[in-house]
């Protein structure tokens, strides 16, 4: 009735933008990414436990963060199709968790496999994507390692709205992603909320949708090729397509921020000297820089003098994975 699984976090080449059903959290569009190692979050989940008990990155969740913990463990038990009794879940994380990568999808794609394992269920990367889905959207990614595809689908019971590994981690071993950390603030307006707003009111949003779901089978292709220079294109195309939709928006959402942007010119010009670097950009002000192995340091360097407060640096990672110690 226990069990630990150690999940990692994902950025996304072609972004998740925009929820066509807000409670299920389907998406109105296709998304790509890959899965970022070392970094790591560790989950355990016992059921049985004397009452219900979440406790996340040291401290005990309450109100909302508690109630989508506790829901997405309340599909587990109806796919148990038995009693299993309340639950306790201890979840920590080894990275700035206000970095703007999203602890979420990993915690939620540990909560998830961690969830079915401790209630006896059979490993099933479906199911658990599908499940990790229903935490937060981008967390059904990080179920497996390598570049995964989360599928739009077409039904309303989101039952076809998943991510499929397209390639594992060692398919480019040699691509890094190097997260710059300008500002280690909270943003303003969180990425649900973002989404949401730009659906409702971007008149650019059917623009992005459209084009959105045609490049996650190009980036496929880049990816099969390991063609980092054009990948490298598509990546910071399909980042300033998300935050212009997000401009448009009414009230506007700006997520850059100055540094964000003297980090951009300074890479362009970096680029033009030579140095393959090309940026991606989540709904916050910190870049996440793609380059290879040999140009990891330089991209670091890149960052520190463009004022990055921390650096993180990342290299393809593996499948969500259960351990045998517990965190309890
Ligand atoms: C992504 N983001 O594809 C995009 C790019 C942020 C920008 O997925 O509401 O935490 O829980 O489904 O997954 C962040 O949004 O949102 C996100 P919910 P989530 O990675």
């Amino acid at each position: 009735m226990k069990a630990t699984v150690r999940a990692h976090p994902n950025i996304a080449l072609v972004k998740y933008w925009g929820k066509r059903d807000e409670a299920l959290i389907l998406p109105h569009q296709s998304s790509l990414s890959l899965t970022l190692a070392p970094i790591h979050v560790t989950t355990t989940v016992e059921f049985g436990a004397p009452s219900d008990t979440v406790e996340l990155h040291g401290h005990v969740a309450r109100g909302s963060e508690r109630d989508r913990v506790l829901r997405l463990l309340d599909a587990v038990r109806v796919q148990a199709g038995r009693d299993l009794g309340p639950a306790k879940v201890v979840s920590r994380g080894d990275f700035p968790m206000a970095a703007g990568l999203a602890s979420s999808a990993a915690g939620f794609a540990a909560l998830a496999v961690a969830g079915r394992a401790a209630a006896g269920l059979p490993a099933d990367t479906r199911a658990s994507s599908i499940l990790a889905r229903r935490g937060s959207g981008s967390a059904c990614r990080s179920v497996q390692g390598g570049f995964c595809e989360w599928q739009r689908g077409e039904r309303a019971d989101g039952e076809d709205s998943y991510a499929v590994q397209r390639f594992d981690a060692g398919h480019w071993a040699d691509l890094r992603m190097v997260v710059a950390i300008l500002d280690r603030g909270e943003k303003e307006v969180k990425s649900r909320d973002g989404m949401k707003g730009t659906v409702e009111t971007s008149p650019y949003y059917p623009a992005w949708v459209k084009d959105a779901e045609a490049e996650v089978p190009r980036a496929r292709e880049l990816i099969a090729k390991r063609d980092l220079e054009a990948l490298g294109e598509l990546c910071e195309r399909n980042a300033w397509r998300m935050h212009a939709t997000s401009l448009a928006a009414d009230p506007p959402l700006c997520y850059l921020n100055a540094s964000t942007l003297g980090l951009i010119q300074h890479l362009r010009e970096q680029r033009k000297k030579g140095v393959p670097v090309w940026f991606t950009l989540d709904a916050g002000p910190n870049p996440v820089l793609l380059t290879d192995a040999a140009h990891e340091i330089a991209a670091e360097a890149l960052a520190r003098a463009c004022g990055a407060v921390d650096v993180v640096r990342c290299v393809p990672g593996g499948d969500a994975t259960l351990l045998s110690e517990h965190l309890f």
